[in-house]
């Protein structure tokens, strides 16, 4: 199996929720880690927006399966669809509940935990002031 790519920031929470999932399940993994900005190895340059049109990581691509996704949640719910054939880590069961138990933490973790966790970060990162203006 070949190694998927991680797309990542070195201070960026969201593409370690991806890792946490990959980790958990043994997938093998490479971290490519971009700059902020749009220079050539940045977020927001040419390179990285043909990765991820939203400029964001984590992105994560599977040469396995030619699959490229963003957004932290989409690139999870991914990983559990392809590589958690065992349910280590998704439902339990097959009942509509059991899935929803799953689905109802992803999106808490995706609209709730990770946005705090950036702002909090932010915050320390560049002082109050930024999270103003
Ligand atoms: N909702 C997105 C948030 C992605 C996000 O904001 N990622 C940050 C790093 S953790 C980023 O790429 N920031 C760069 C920017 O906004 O230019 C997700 O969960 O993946």
């Amino acid at each position: 199996m070949k190694p998927l790519v991680l797309h990542a920031h070195s201070t960026g929470p969201n593409p370690y929720k991806v890792a946490i999932a990959l980790e958990a399940l043994k997938v093998p993994y490479e971290v490519k880690l971009w700059q902020f900005g749009d220079a050539p190895n940045g977020l927001k340059g040419p390179q990285f927006l043909k990765i991820s049109e939203n400029g964001r990581v984590p992105a994560l691509e599977d040469p396995n399966t030619g699959v490229v996704s963003w957004e932290s949640g989409a690139c999870v719910n991914y990983v559990l669809r392809v590589y958690d054939k065992e349910n280590v880590l998704g439902p339990r069961g097959d009942s509509e509940q059991d899935r929803v138990d799953v689905e109802k933490w992803i999106f808490f973790l995706v609209s709730s935990i990770g946005p705090f966790v950036l702002t909090f970060h932010h915050a320390q990162a560049f002082g109050l002031a930024y999270l103003l203006t």
